[in-house]
């Protein structure tokens, strides 16, 4: 009996399932974002990012159905003047590591928003990272960080 058919179905199979199971690698974890008062159409957005696995992953892309823009900023202290400006090359989740968006430091920034964050509300983002892919994750609309971090 030939078992070759069977042998390439099941590497199509783990090809197909790869990709969902490395995702797992990356979780994110207490994400918040900034609500928005009047008039005003753009926000930040903050969590943790966990890596479980065994090498380096990047944080190298956002967005979100919310607003017309998403990036990645960092916060930086130039002699006493605090400005934002986007990141190259993302933000490094050390293996079995984590990362921090928060304020004074990285967060994802939402620009032209389509409609106002209200207290409360959530807001969904996908955050993409270089090995794990895809994550889709909502974002509860917070003055502070939630107290389940
Ligand atoms: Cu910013």
């Amino acid at each position: 009996m030939n078992r070759t058919p069977l042998l390439a179905a099941w590497g199509a199979l783990f090809l197909l399932l790869a990709p969902s199971l490395l995702a797992q690698d990356v979780t994110v974890s207490g994400a918040w974002v900034r609500p928005t008062p009047p008039y005003v159409t753009r926000t930040a957005l903050y969590a943790t990012l966990h890596n479980a696995g065994g090498r380096e992953d990047r944080l190298i892309a956002v967005a979100a159905d919310i607003a017309e823009r998403a990036e990645i900023h960092e916060t930086v202290n130039e002699g006493g003047m605090l400005r934002m400006q986007p990141v190259a090359g993302g933000v490094a989740v050390p293996a079995g590591g984590e990362a921090q968006l928060k304020p004074g430091g990285y967060h994802v920034m939402l620009s032209g928003l389509k409609s106002a964050i209200w207290r409360g509300g959530s807001v969904a983002v996908t955050l993409t990272f270089q090995h794990a892919g895809d994550v889709r994750i909502e974002a509860v609309a917070a003055d502070e960080p939630p107290q389940t971090q």
